[in-house]
């Protein structure tokens, strides 16, 4: 194990000497955002995270080693190679087995930063329960893992992509509690609000540090959903998106896209049908998690 785990000279430094950790994940630089927002993101974001008394741990496989926290120059690779796996539980040995890269997903990301003994992740949006899963049955690994491994996921909700109702009712079914950070409902990432209650609101960092400590003292294991919702100066309209993300729907079904290519395609999609717009309010709610992350992962050590 000790030659697949590989940690970065800074987050080894920080286990040492027990220091705030936020892990942070890559598919979102390698299948969620074009060049070069992506790694000015990722690079943005952790010297965020330093900036609030955190230190970031960004997760990715590379050459079969599961690398915990990464270089400027892996963060660029992982931006910019067209040979990068989308890695989830499923995934993760094949690409470790066979020596090559990987971007982790919210599960596959949860699973290497509970290996490496981190407890908080910071991430754009979770996967869920696909509209039209009584079909397909597509329903993202994410959620099965959020119900088995311990770790905070500080989120911005889930995309209205997803079947935002079922995708609480699988959570719900699982035990995975979904706290709104100063909201009563969950968020659907480009936008503050949803019609869906989360399960409990709690207004500050230290409340939810709290909350999570007495879930894993009562032997409650599995992940929390923190949901934290768009800064409203960029969050974007909510008929605009929703028009935007029907449209996006539609094509995937027609072009019959399946398996784990739909969530890139549909990203894809309603980035360039908002010229961008999209993508702005995505960096802005990264951020605006990973500050959460910092001091939620603060209030924990
Ligand atoms: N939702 C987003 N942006 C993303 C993802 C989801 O708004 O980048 C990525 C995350 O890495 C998430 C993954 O874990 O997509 C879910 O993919 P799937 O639906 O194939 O499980
Ligand atoms: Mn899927």
């Amino acid at each position: 194990m000790n030659d697949i785990l590989v940690f970065s000279e800074e987050v080894a430094a920080a286990k040492a000497e027990q220091k705030p950790i936020v892990a942070l994940e890559s598919t979102i630089i390698s299948h969620g955002m074009p060049y070069p927002e992506n790694v000015q993101t990722a690079k943005d974001v952790e010297q965020l995270i330093r900036d609030r008394g955190a230190v970031p741990a960004t997760i990715a496989i590379i050459d079969g080693k599961i690398k915990i926290g990464l270089t400027d120059d892996e963060l660029e690779f992982l931006g910019t190679s067209r040979d990068i796996e989308k890695v989830s539980r499923r995934d993760l040995p094949y690409v470790v087995a066979k020596k090559k890269h990987g971007a982790t997903t919210v599960a596959g990301t949860m699973i290497c930063a509970a290996m490496a003994g981190i407890r908080v992740f910071a991430t754009g949006g979770i996967g869920g329960v696909h509209r039209g899963a009584e079909r397909t049955m597509d329903i993202s690994a994410d959620l099965q893992e959020l119900a088995r491994t311990n770790v905070a996921v500080v989120c911005a909700g889930a995309k209205s992509i997803l079947d935002l109702g079922l995708t609480l009712e699988y959570l719900e079914t699982h035990g995975v509690p979904v706290l709104g950070y100063q909201t009563d409902v969950l968020p659907a990432f480009y936008s503050r609000t949803s019609p869906f209650p989360v399960d409990y609101r709690l207004d500050s960092a230290k409340e939810i540090a709290t909350f999570i400590e007495t879930k894993w003292a009562l032997g409650l294991d599995g992940g929390i959903v923190v949901a934290n919702p768009v800064p409203p100066e960029d969050e974007l309209e909510e008929s605009y998106i929703t028009a935007i993300i029907e449209q996006a729907l539609k094509e995937a079904e027609e072009k019959r896209i399946t398996g784990k290519a739909v969530t890139p395609f549909l990203l894809d999609r309603v980035k360039t049908l908002t010229e961008g717009k999209s993508l702005k309010a995505n960096i802005a709610l990264v951020k605006n998690n990973a500050a959460l992350a910092a001091d939620l992962a603060r209030e924990l050590s």
